[in-house]
């Protein structure tokens, strides 16, 4: 296996940036509203997921039934709420050292892509004044299968014109792992969320990260 780690490919919500609780408050509207609630715990379970993915989850947790019709009806309901709740999104709203990470890894001429499952996720990285740092964006809509598919990895590696395994990924949830596992790529777990032996390396953001100990962490586990 060729050990040289050409490119970084980082999730959004939970990396670059906390939309977390902005799909948490979106969904908990819509549960409410069909007579039920759910934890911030069992919310965890939705992170990395499509937002279709989501919504049977959801449904299953509240033991209710809805016709195909009602699914996309409520799917696009809680988005009108999501998209309210994000508009106002600013470079504030980037996590700890996320941008000067990226900053960090264009100046170590490592290419970046972002992998996100989120259909939104290009306006919300423009509104985060980071979207020129991504050579390649890959979102729900370019990759329609959810992680742990290793689908909008594998775009993120083929439009950045590197190999899976001279890639590594950034995620804070288990499926996003699992997706970048199965795309045959290194993994960084983010976040204080994900248990810390699910990636090859973790940290609780970027903040005090930089590149080469990135590359010098991941490779010790290849
Ligand atoms: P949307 P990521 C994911 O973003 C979120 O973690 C997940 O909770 C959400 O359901 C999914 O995007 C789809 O989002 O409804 O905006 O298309 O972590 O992959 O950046
Ligand atoms: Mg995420």
């Amino acid at each position: 296996m060729n050990q040289e780690i050409k490119a970084f490919i980082f999730d959004l919500d939970g990396v670059i940036t906390d939309t977390a609780r902005y799909h948490y408050k979106a969904w908990r509207r819509m549960a409410n509203e069909l007579g039920f609630d759910f934890t911030e715990e069992e919310n965890e379970q939705l992170k990395g997921v499509s937002r279709a993915e989501s919504l049977e989850k959801i449904l299953q947790w509240g033991g209710i039934t809805v016709s195909p019709e009602d699914k996309i009806r409520l799917a696009e309901k809680k988005n009108q709420w999501y998209l309210e709740y994000i508009q106002d999104i600013t470079p504030g709203d980037l996590l700890p050292g996320a941008r000067d990470f990226l900053l960090a890894t264009r100046e170590a001429d490592i290419r970046t892509a972002l992998g996100s499952a989120s259909k939104n996720a290009i306006p919300i990285v423009e509104k985060l004044g980071v979207r020129h740092l991504f050579d390649v964006l890959i979102d729900g809509n370019a990759a329609p299968k959810s992680k742990p598919d290793p689908q909008v990895f594998l775009l993120g590696a083929a439009q950045l014109k590197v190999r899976p395994e001279q890639c590594v990924v950034f995620e804070d949830s288990l499926a996003g792992i699992q997706a970048a596992k199965n795309a045959n790529m290194h993994t960084v777990g983010i976040g204080y969320m994900l248990p810390k032996d699910v990636g090859d390396f973790h940290a609780g953001s970027l903040e005090f990260l930089t590149p080469s100990i990135v590359i010098t962490e991941v490779l010790k586990h290849s």
